[in-house]
């Protein structure tokens, strides 16, 4: 009997080296044809921190030296009683060279040319707050095609 709605944790980690930051375009699964952070689901026992290192060794071929977490933001999708619980990282510090793999085709881009129109509809609001160093919480309603039916976001000093 499921009487609570199920939370589901996801990492996500953008490096950011000013003046720009490396996405992925994702080649296949959720959100595949977006560009995105690198990220995904816990594997079990693992610490938020560790799921988001590995993902991105996983998925870009780096291995992160400093993470720091700047941001948690909690999505709906209409009709969907699943709650997802992303918790984004920012990473100005990595070893290795960006390389593709069969999840994510890497890309450096400049922050005034971030592809927002190929991008979760969510980010063009809350990726300015993340670029100032800003730390932040918050909440998106996904309507049909993803539309971003209700939000709320806020900067927070402790996360
Ligand atoms: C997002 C997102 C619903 C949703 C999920 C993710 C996600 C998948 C894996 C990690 O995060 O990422 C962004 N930028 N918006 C919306």
């Amino acid at each position: 009997m499921k009487d609570f709605p199920k939370r589901k944790i996801l990492t996500l980690c953008i490096v950011h080296q000013y003046p720009r930051v490396l996405l992925g375009m994702k080649k296949r699964g959720f959100g595949a044809g977006r560009w995105n952070g690198f990220g995904g689901k816990l594997a079990s026992g693992e610490s938020i921190e560790d799921a988001a290192k590995r993902e991105v060794r996983e998925e870009a071929g780096i291995e992160i030296i400093s993470l720091e977490k700047r941001g948690v933001i909690e999505f709906e999708f209409q009709g969907n009683p699943e709650t997802l619980e992303v918790h984004v990282f920012h990473s100005d510090t990595f070893r290795g060279t960006p390389s593709e793999s069969e999840e994510m085709r890497p890309e450096w881009f400049h922050i005034d040319e971030i592809p927002f129109e190929t991008m979760w509809p969510d980010d063009r609001y809350w990726i300015p707050l993340f670029l100032k160093g800003k730390k932040f919480s918050g909440r998106f309603l996904f309507g049909p095609e993803d539309a971003v039916l209700e939000y709320n976001l806020r900067e927070i000093d402790n996360i």
